[in-house]
């Protein structure tokens, strides 16, 4: 049988893709980010810490990591059935940071996650997109033991601009890293917004 035009149902929507990054310091749970959320297996690229990376791979607070990542994560979120996210996990240590430029290319934009026990780890991120113009949301990762700062502290220690989001999550729980998610997208359709509406005026 054939259908008719007004029978057959909506088409297929093409759905819009965008790139964003996960960065952060080391060890702050970009990897676990990634995964928690992904709807594909996520790509990884985790090797193992050695005894010779001992002296500059600095483990404290996540004492049970064994791996690091060497190049990059990669997974995919369908947040709405129009809209699909390519996140990108940045690796942690400085020694691979020559690759950041290269996954920063065509971002969108970007979550920093810290570990409020180790703050100064994420200034190089926070300083890398602020510097590139890349919309960030930072996300604290509360982590066990970790003392709770509320979010304006995390805001006036990082030196922040009032309009970049500060939010709490969970990096192990999918539903806390969508909602990051969702306040990243946001910001940045917001960011891109007020750039354009300047170069109209
Ligand atoms: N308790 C707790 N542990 C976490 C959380 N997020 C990550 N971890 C643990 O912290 C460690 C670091 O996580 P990763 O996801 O590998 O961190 P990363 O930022 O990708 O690390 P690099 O790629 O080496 O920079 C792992 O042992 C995780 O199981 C969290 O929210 N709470
Ligand atoms: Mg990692």
């Amino acid at each position: 049988m054939i259908l008719g035009r007004s029978e057959r149902g909506k088409p297929p929507v093409e759905p819009v893709t965008l790139k964003i990054l996960v960065a952060g310091g080391f060890g702050v749970g970009k990897t676990t980010c990634v995964g928690a959320v992904s709807e594909i297996r996520p790509l990884r690229t985790e090797e193992v810490l050695t005894e010779a990376g001992r002296p500059v791979d600095d483990t404290r607070g996540v004492e049970s990591k064994h791996t690091t990542t060497v190049a990059m994560d990669f997974g995919r979120i369908t947040l709405r059935e129009d809209l699909v996210l390519y996140l990108f996990g940045t690796p942690g240590q400085h020694r691979f940071w020559f690759l950041w430029d290269e996954l920063a290319s065509g971002a969108l934009g970007a979550v920093v996650l810290v570990d409020t026990r180790r703050l100064e780890d994420c200034f190089a991120a926070v300083d890398y997109f602020e510097r590139r113009s890349i919309p960030f949301v930072v996300a604290v990762n509360c982590f066990e033991g970790a003392a709770r700062h509320p979010a304006e502290d995390v805001r006036q220690a990082l030196d922040l601009d009032p309009d970049v989001p500060v939010v709490l999550c969970d990096a192990r729980e999918r539903e806390s890293v969508k909602e990051v998610l969702v306040t990243v997208v946001r910001h940045a359709m917001t960011y891109a917004a007020d750039r354009d509406r300047s170069v109209t005026t």
